[in-house]
């Protein structure tokens, strides 16, 4: 079925002509039947000639009416312009086209009515004339009476005609029902009507009701007064709703689909082409579809770009035409506008409006996903899907699209940043992502671990560092890194050290200290002489030249493979005692040393205080292989185990 609207200055026979039509009586108000003039929409449908269905929405055409005539216009996808015979071009037959221009309705058809009473030749003439220019653009003309039915067939094969080439909608669109009445009947609770553009209502969906966003779920449906159980626009529904108190629902409230529309207070549009003398009024009454609300006008830079601030939440997408309009002006004001961003952000720095301005007004109309990924740089995919952006763009982390430019730059930045982080502080473990976050103004953490991928920057125990590391020192201007190559220097997998040249020194200083007792640590007053605070210590230890026993007590890298090696000589299980003499050191570094290798699972503590290695002596770990973060490997590579050492390399049964 298609839905169809009259448009046309008062008493020009819009009503008459669909009475004419369709049998049924538009005017639905007993106020209206007596007056002989339309106040509100009224309803009627019929069949055409070739089968099709087709509803009209009757508008009034009496100046006062205007709202309600744009609340009717507003969802439909065509009209039936009317202009009387014997009345010619009137004023409220230029403000409905310059409605029905400004809402951007591509498709109509023009009656010349009471062609009964005048000739309908100058008439025609002039309205096509005016017609002509708009969205409408040239339309097919009919001269009518409603009196003596003269040119009602040759309407009816016209009608015919438009709507077998009107657009076939989407029936998998975002349902936006926007509500033209709404009434409540004893036993069935509340029912809205209104004109369905696209998608598909099936009883039993649960939509939410606009601005409350209440969810409502459908009861029943009914089309041109008879019940369906599905109704695909675009058609006439009447949607008998669950979960809606009676007196709730009203006109400019719409019925959508969760998730698909963004509900906003705040919106950047570009006004059609105006008369370049005209000044934008500060504040316009805003229709779409059903619904109006007032709008404070902000001209951004040039003259086509504003931003609207509504005082009503409205459900829009992107691309939707809006209708604004002056009702206070002298001279009759209607402007027609494509929302261009439903989320736009804030214009704080100084310029910033100009400069929107000047990047919208670039833009392409309707916008694409892309225009709206460059402007805010980071979109999640359901927003974007709210914004009635189809995607089919790859989430760079999670559900984030990137704009793919602004992407690559922040790539860039993210490793200049961290770089820069690890030479000002090459102690600090790395730097954290939520710094990193807001330095670059990310939405989001997830989007600071995906740019590390694929750049020089490492994510690791939760800290980003470069992924080479600087040389130790850094490159000193004019002379050899002080400190030199570290003695054991080389972190496992490979890495570089990255230690200042006072850190690297002291390091150096330790380990020759443990050369000829490897298990006497340096005590709290020569690390401290050495400079080595705990930061320095940590520092050391992630880059694997020192091993950290607890935050006083280091060792060099080796001492662990050592220890194994000198306690799988004892007889297990040991002491305490047994293995502080045996490792040569005080009980200040052997009881943490022991708990290390507790916690480490090397060795194993008893209820008796005594302990033993987990892997017994010959076992791989002490003998067959080098034990973990040992830089040395014992086994040699390549060479073969004898069947009697390979025996040796179990671990032992556990008694
Ligand atoms: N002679 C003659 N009279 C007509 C014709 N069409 C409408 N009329 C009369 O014109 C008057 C206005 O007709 P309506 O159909 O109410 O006009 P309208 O455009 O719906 O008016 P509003 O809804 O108030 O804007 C009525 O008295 C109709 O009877 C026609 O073709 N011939
Ligand atoms: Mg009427």
């Amino acid at each position: 079925m298609q839905v169809i609207a009259t448009a046309g200055h008062v008493d020009h026979g819009k009503s008459a002509l669909v009475r004419a039509l369709t049998g049924m009586e538009p005017d639905r108000w007993a106020e209206e039947r007596r007056r002989g003039l339309t106040i509100d929409l009224g309803f009627a449908w019929t069949k055409l000639p070739g089968g099709e269905r087709v509803a009209f929405v009757d508008v009034p055409g009496h100046e006062r009416f205007v709202p309600n005539m744009l609340a009717g216009v507003g969802p439909v996808p065509a009209v039936l312009f009317v202009v009387a015979a014997d009345g010619g071009w009137m004023p409220q037959s230029a403000e409905h086209l310059a409605a029905i221009d400004a809402v951007g309705i591509r498709h109509g058809l023009l009656a010349v009515t009471r062609s009964d009473l005048a000739d309908p030749g100058p008439a025609t003439r002039q309205a096509l004339d005016r017609i002509w220019s708009t969205s409408l653009g040239a339309v097919p003309a009919v001269a009518v009476s409603a009196v003596t039915g003269a040119g009602l067939p040759e309407l009816r094969d016209a009608l015919s005609r438009l709507v077998a080439a009107l657009p076939v909608p989407d029936p998998a669109a975002p349902v936006r029902l926007w509500v033209d009445r709404a009434f409540s009947i004893r036993g069935s609770g509340t029912v809205v009507t209104g004109t369905l553009p696209a998608g598909t209502l099936t009883t039993g969906r649960e939509l939410l009701l606009t601005p409350s966003l209440r969810p409502a779920r459908i009861r029943g449906l009914e089309s041109m007064n008879e019940p369906v159980a599905s109704a695909g626009g675009v058609a006439r529904v009447a949607v008998n709703l669950r979960g809606v108190p009676a007196g709730f629902a009203a006109r400019g409230m719409a019925l959508v689909e969760a998730g698909r529309w963004t509900l906003t207070r705040l919106l950047d549009v570009r006004l059609s082409p105006r008369d370049p003398d005209m000044t934008l009024p500060p504040e316009m009454t805003l229709h779409i579809g059903s619904a109006r609300t007032q709008a404070r006008l902000r001209p951004l830079g040039g003259s086509s770009i504003a931003r609207l601030t509504l005082r009503d939440p409205l459900p829009l997408h992107v691309g939707d035409r809006v209708l604004l309009r002056d009702p206070g002006s002298a001279a009759m004001t209607i402007l027609g506008a494509t929302v261009l961003d439903v989320v736009p952000p804030a214009l704080a720095r100084r310029g910033a409006a100009t400069a929107a301005g000047r990047e919208l007004a670039a833009w392409p109309d309707p916008p694409s996903a892309a225009d709206l990924l460059r402007r805010h740089g980071f979109l999640r995919a359901g927003a974007l899907a709210a914004m009635g952006l189809a995607g089919g763009l790859k989430p760079v982390a999670a559900d984030w699209l990137a704009d793919p430019d602004r992407w690559a730059s922040l790539r860039g930045r993210l490793a200049e940043m961290v770089a820069a982080h690890a030479r000002r502080d090459p102690l600090a473990i790395g730097m954290p992502p939520e710094a990193a976050r807001a330095a670059l103004g990310l939405p989001d953490r997830a989007l600071v671990e995906a740019l590390a991928r694929g750049v020089q920057v490492r994510f690791e125990d939760g800290y980003l560092r470069p992924a080479r590391s600087p040389e130790v020192g850094g490159p000193v201007p004019g002379g050899p890194v002080p400190g030199g190559p570290v003695p054991g220097g080389r972190a496992p997998g490979g890495r570089a050290p990255s230690l200042p040249p006072r850190t690297a020194a002291a390091v150096k200083a330790v380990l020759a200290d443990l050369q000829g007792a490897p298990f006497l640590a340096p005590d709290a007053g020569r690390l401290r002489e050495l400079g080595l605070d705990s930061r320095a210590i940590a520092a050391a230890a992630r880059a694997g030249l020192l091993l950290r026993v607890t935050e006083q007590i280091v060792l060099a890298p080796d001492a662990r493979a050592q220890a194994v090696r000198i306690l799988a000589r004892l007889p297990q299980p040991f002491t305490t005692a047994e293995a502080r003499q045996a490792l040569g050191t005080t009980r200040r570094v052997a009881i943490p040393l022991l708990e290390y290798l507790d916690r480490a699972g090397v060795t194993q503590r008893l209820p008796d205080d005594r302990r033993r290695l987990r892997l017994a002596p010959w076992s791989s770990r002490a003998r067959c292989g080098s034990a973990r973060g040992s830089p040395r490997r014992t086994g040699r590579p390549g060479s073969r185990h004898s069947s009697a050492r390979r025996d040796r390399c179990r671990p032992a049964r556990r008694s």
